[in-house]
């Protein structure tokens, strides 16, 4: 006997209802002002109305594509229950053949991403050499900021040794800005024609496809070894810097040279910087291993946890300006040579705005997929130079996009839709949302009284007019991009004596994991020319001998003080505090404990042995992860208010102590870490009376981040 749709009466059927609905129906969110479609124009400037395509969700029942409303979406249309599917049930095709498209091809690079919205606040201060009207003092503009890794597919780890993109999209009056830039100031190649071939190397052997989302491996040593041009790149990834602690405490900087011109159109060129306001910090090296099998999603919780919290992130946005000479050179830097960044020391960076992610995305497909970025798209006020990477790129983000997204009309997706006017004469083409009126999207007309017009000079996008040195059409690089070892030289020299020690290891474990004996041995070549005593270590690692350098050391390197991450103390926002409790513990302190934490803008996570709330009755505390559920890695610091005898909590703090992490303990439970192995006279270590100075206590250590001295 068939079952009664309780939704259809007279359906055929015992009456009984198939599943209840789990809840009842709830008005959609509305749209956010930054996916309204742009009005669209008509030939004489009158407004259209146009169909609202922004909205995904409207009213309350379940429709077809085409709005038809659905009775039952759980059972095909078949001949009898048991009988066979009827191919007129277009519900059944509809539904099935829409999911089989759901996919997209992900980024050949960058795939793997988390992105957030925000507003950009000029500071006015780059008026005087940019004309650009979004940096102008106290002027607001929406932002749309996704954050990357380079290698791995879109599924992949998000703690992987790496650099990171920091790509943002300012939706400004005059049109839209994409600043795509990267968390490391300079890159492996001086031309874009060869970016093929530094992703084929770094990407998963073509054979097994292994290993995902890593440099470690041999197709990327063989590559960097024979193209020296790629050290400097390779030292910063072995660096601290290729495993950030989050997304909110990495710089971002514009690689590339740029121009700005004023409203007089004089030029000068700029580097962009953004400086995080929580500072640079980073994972270690083995924290980073857990964190990739423990929370693959790391960076990406981190991030919108952060935000949903109300723990803004926010970044000054900064510029080094240099005059626009015709050599296009900086104290002998080449500013065309994306491989070399200009020290902060002989150029400062000037703030020119403040940049604040307040906004999760509603839906990752649709804003953070589907978010298309192109160096080329540009405002009055910036322009670009003659950087050979730079140039390729300006082709290379345009083509991507229309085997990614299907086609040329991308721009016409919500979140990469501008909030300026737009009215090109751009027309059909695949997914062509865009009802346009007139009849002649051609110039000249006259049918559509000559609509669009032209813009004048003062608020058009206006190339600056460089003077072309008299050339000759051939396939070369400059002499002084034969420089490969300054900038790698001048990095390492700059890093403390921790953060060295850490480019050592990373080496030496990247070398490790090659197999072809040749590729290790001429790695080690490259190593010798960025620091001969780095290269010992590294070979010592390897046993193997260590090369002498090929490269003379003409000039030492004056160290850089602000490529350091180590040395000065950052804000605590959204930082994790583990406190280890049992229901033995003194609840009263570990509650107090938890209100200080909450109370200054970080994250407390009650440890217990089970799930629920320790304790009972008033003093009752509620547990967020219990011994099984909890890794070391969560944590910023801990703090311990009950005895260490559980394994999993012994791997914890020796975890923590090992990662340089503040911990704290409570003066009656001093033997709670001595019983784990953590002596209680090591830095970093506190102990106090009570969680008011406890929490005092470990705070001033982790406004430095970790404590190093433990590893040095
Ligand atoms: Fe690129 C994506 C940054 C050189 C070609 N790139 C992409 C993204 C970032 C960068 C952050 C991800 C954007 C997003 O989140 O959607 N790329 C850089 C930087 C470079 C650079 C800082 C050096 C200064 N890129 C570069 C070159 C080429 C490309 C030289 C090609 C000639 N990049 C692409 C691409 C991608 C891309 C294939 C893949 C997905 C996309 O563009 O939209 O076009």
């Amino acid at each position: 006997m068939p079952k009664k749709n309780p939704r259809i009466p007279g359906t055929p059927g015992s009456g009984t209802p198939t599943l209840a609905e789990p809840t009842e129906p709830t008005e959609p969110l509305p749209p956010k002002p930054d996916q309204r479609a742009p009005a669209l124009g008509t030939a004489t400037g009158l407004p259209v109305e146009g169909p609202d395509t922004a909205r995904g969700q409207q009213g309350e029942h379940l429709t077809t594509a085409q709005g038809a409303r659905l009775y039952d979406t759980d059972h095909s249309l078949k001949a009898g229950t048991r009988g066979p599917t009827l191919l007129q049930d277009h519900h059944l095709r509809e539904k099935i053949t829409h999911f089989d498209h759901e996919r997209i091809p992900e980024r050949v690079v960058h795939a793997r991403g988390a992105a957030a919205h925000g507003v950009f606040r000029g500071y006015g201060s780059a008026d005087p050499i940019s004309k650009a009207a979004f940096l102008g003092k106290d002027v607001e503009t929406p932002v749309f900021v996704r954050f990357s890794t380079v290698l791995g597919s879109r599924g992949s780890a998000d703690a992987v040794r790496d650099t990171r993109g920091f790509a943002t999209k300012f939706y400004t009056s005059e049109g839209t800005f994409d600043l795509v830039g990267n968390n490391i100031p300079v890159f492996f190649i001086q031309d874009g024609i060869k970016f093929p071939d530094v992703i084929h190397a770094a990407k998963p052997h073509p054979d097994r496809e292994i290993p995902q989302a890593q440099s470690a491996h041999d197709t990327f040593w063989d590559f960097v070894s024979l193209h020296t041009e790629a050290t400097a790149h390779t030292l910063w990834n072995m660096s601290d810097r290729g495993i950030p602690r989050s997304y909110r405490m990495m710089e971002g900087f514009g690689v590339n040279t740029f121009r700005m011109v004023n409203a007089a159109g004089e030029s000068s060129l700029v580097k962009f910087h953004w400086k995080p306001k929580l500072g640079v910090h980073s994972l270690v090296w083995e924290e980073a291993q857990i964190v990739n099998g423990m929370d693959p999603d790391y960076h990406r919780r981190d991030l919108a946890d952060a935000i949903e919290s109300g723990a803004y992130p926010e970044w000054e946005l900064g510029i080094q300006a240099f005059p626009d000479t015709p050599d296009q050179t900086f104290e002998g830097i080449d500013l065309l040579d994306p491989t070399k960044m200009v020290p902060e020391e002989l150029a400062p960076v000037q703030p020119i705005g403040l940049m604040t992610l307040d906004a999760n995305p509603t839906n990752f497909f649709a804003e953070t997929e589907q978010v298309a970025f192109h160096p080329g798209h540009l405002v009055p006020g910036i322009d670009v130079t003659d950087d050979p990477l730079l140039q390729a790129r300006l082709f290379s983000y345009l083509d991507t996009q229309i085997s990614r997204l299907g086609g040329p009309n991308f721009g016409q997706i919500p979140i990469n839709r501008p909030q300026a006017e737009v009215n090109d004469m751009l027309r059909d083409g695949m997914h062509q949302t865009g009802v346009h009126p007139g009849v002649a999207p051609y110039r000249p007309n006259s049918l559509d009284a000559g609509c669009p017009f032209l813009a004048g000079a003062d608020t058009a996008f206006v190339e600056v007019p460089v003077p072309m040195p008299e050339s000759t059409k051939l396939r070369a690089a400059p002499a002084s991009f034969d420089d490969h070892f300054s900038q790698a030289r001048l990095f390492y020299a700059s890093l403390s004596p921790v953060e060295q020690a850490h480019v050592a290891e990373a080496y030496t474990f990247e070398l490790g994991k090659c197999y072809e004996q040749v590729i290790k041995e001429r790695a080690l070549g490259v190593v010798a020319n960025i620091d001969p005593g780095l290269c010992e270590q590294v070979a010592a690692g390897l046993g193997l001998p260590a090369p002498a350098p090929t490269v003379a050391y003409d000039v030492a390197p004056t160290p850089s003080p602000a490529l350091s991450q180590v040395g000065a103390e950052w804000p605590l926002d959204g930082r994790i505090i583990g406190i280890v409790a049992d229901d033995e513990s003194d609840l009263s302190e570990v509650a107090d404990a938890v209100e200080m934490i909450g109370k200054n803008g970080m994250v407390p996570l009650v440890i217990g042995p089970h799930g629920g709330k320790l304790g009972s009755g008033k003093g009752a505390v509620p547990v967020s992860r219990t011994f099984l559920t909890m890794r070391s890695v969560e944590f910023d610091a801990i703090l311990v208010a009950a005895p260490a005898s559980d394994p999993r909590v012994q791997v914890l703090l020796t975890e923590a102590f090992r990662h340089c992490k503040a911990i704290g303990g409570w003066a009656a439970g001093r033997g709670l870490l001595e019983a784990a192995g953590i002596p209680a006279d090591a830095p970093g270590i506190v102990i106090a009376d009570d969680a008011s100075a406890l929490f005092d206590g470990l705070t001033a250590l982790m406004k430095s981040h970790r404590v190093w001295e433990r590893q040095v």
